[in-house]
């Protein structure tokens, strides 16, 4: 339910970082919903809709879908929801998902008006940013070892995505950065390890 939700975490890093590798795990311990705007936009060109050709051909060019499709998924899934703590993976890409996403919870708090110590409060941002700091070699080898035959994973659209991960996705941190809303992890190490740092993260917050 995207009313009154309790947290989102955005989970933002680069292709091959292990979002999706991490989420299921922060699923099992903490009980969160993972919502995996990659996952969403397959599940659109799976189920043939009419955006579905676009959309292929968006992530073969590792290119970011525009914010009007993917801001709509997401509040769909987010609504279709019981839960009301969201982990949001590989969203958003660039400042123009930032604001779409924004802007949507935004209208939403307008209806439901936050009361807390005696203001009111827009709750528009992420409680807070994962980032998983990764170097692009790691990314790269990551992804081609992968072998799940996603057509984004060639070293043709891997260069691609790298690009527009770091002109488009890597400002959007920076803003969080500024904010004070990052976490950073060092995500080149074994999987284990990553999630002791992601579990004590997550320990922090209130059951
Ligand atoms: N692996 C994971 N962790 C490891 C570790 N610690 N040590 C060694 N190996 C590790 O991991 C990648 C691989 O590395 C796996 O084989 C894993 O076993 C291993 P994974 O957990 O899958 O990494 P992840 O960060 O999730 O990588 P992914 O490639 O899925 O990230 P992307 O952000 O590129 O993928 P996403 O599905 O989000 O997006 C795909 C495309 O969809 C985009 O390029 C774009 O075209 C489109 N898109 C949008 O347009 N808008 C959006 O908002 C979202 C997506």
């Amino acid at each position: 339910d995207i009313e009154g939700s309790e947290f989102e975490f955005f989970l933002l890093s680069g292709p091959g970082s292990g979002k999706g590798t991490q989420c299921p795990k922060i699923v099992e311990q903490f009980g969160s919903a993972h919502l995996c705007v990659g996952d969403l936009l397959q599940a659109e060109i799976e189920s043939e809709s009419e955006n579905g050709t676009m959309i292929q051909n968006f992530k073969k060019e590792g290119k970011i879908v525009p914010s009007e499709i993917t801001v709509k998924l997401l509040q769909l899934a987010m609504q279709q929801s019981d839960n009301k703590r969201f982990i949001i993976d590989g969203f958003p890409r660039n400042e123009e998902n930032r604001t779409a996403f924004e802007n949507i919870i935004a209208m939403q708090n307008i209806v439901v008006l936050y009361f807390y110590l005696g203001h009111f409060v827009m709750k528009i941002e992420p409680e807070r940013v994962l980032f998983f700091d990764c170097p692009e070699e790691e990314l790269t080898k990551r992804i081609l070892n992968r072998n799940q035959g996603r057509v984004d994973d060639n070293i043709e659209t891997i260069r691609k995505r790298l690009e527009v991960y770091f002109e488009s996705t890597v400002p959007v941190i920076n803003y969080y950065n500024s904010k004070g809303k990052v976490q950073k992890i060092d995500a080149q190490r074994s999987i284990d390890e990553v999630f002791e740092d992601v579990k004590s993260i997550f320990s922090e917050l209130k059951p």
